[in-house]
């Protein structure tokens, strides 16, 4: 007697259409950390946003805070295949840290504290498409997914979601980062599949 119709699992994946193919549904948060997890107090922190001329343009936690924070409710998806749905995020938009800065750069390096960097398309990461997020859930970022601030990023595969960024550099030609060097995806497009390149 069969509880359980064949494919059935199968067929749910295919039918929850906000699920990015070879993806499923994640209810925990997983931790996926190259190396030892950074402990930055926001005292220390300093966000640096460096122009393809060289300008550079520096944030304190607390100018960050004043550049107005909005509420993120977003799905995530990993390249590991676990997506989340409903995580809800506080953070200031890349647009706001972009404001005013001259600068013809297709391309952005995001630098963390203790080294990690990510390669992304300018495109994007302006235009409402990305944030430095500082709350998960109500509460401060915990330290283990980036705290006290990460890039948020929930269109792409969340590699491309810097843990304890703390810099933006912009490049006229684009440059791999981390995982990028070791053969995934310049772009990382969850819904076409962009994991390795
Ligand atoms: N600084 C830093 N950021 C990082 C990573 C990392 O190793 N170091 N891993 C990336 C990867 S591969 C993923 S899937 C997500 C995981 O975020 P989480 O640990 O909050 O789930 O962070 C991304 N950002
Ligand atoms: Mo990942």
């Amino acid at each position: 007697m069969a509880i359980f119709s064949p494919g059935f699992r199968g067929r749910r994946r295919e039918t929850n259409p906000a699920l990015p193919p070879g993806q499923y549904e994640e209810h925990g948060f997983p931790v996926l950390t190259a190396g030892p997890t950074q402990r930055v107090r926001t005292d220390d922190w300093k966000f640096t946003l460096t122009t393809e001329t060289g300008d550079a343009k520096s944030w304190s936690w607390s100018e960050l805070m004043d550049l107005g924070p909005e509420t993120i409710d977003t799905n995530i998806h990993c390249v590991t295949s676990w997506s989340k749905f409903g995580t809800t995020w506080r953070g200031v938009s890349v647009d706001k840290l972009l404001d005013g800065v001259e600068t013809k750069a297709g391309y952005v390096m995001a630098g963390s504290y203790g080294g990690y960097t990510t390669n992304l398309p300018m495109a994007d990461l302006a235009g409402g498409q990305a944030w430095i997020a500082f709350e998960f859930d109500g509460r401060p970022l915990a330290a283990e997914h980036g705290g006290p601030a990460r890039l948020l990023v929930p269109h792409l595969y969340f590699w491309k979601s810097a843990k304890w960024v703390n810099s933006l550099t912009l490049m006229e030609r684009d440059k791999a980062g981390f995982w990028e060097s070791l053969g995934y995806n310049m772009h990382g497009d969850p819904w076409l599949e962009e994991r390795y390149s």
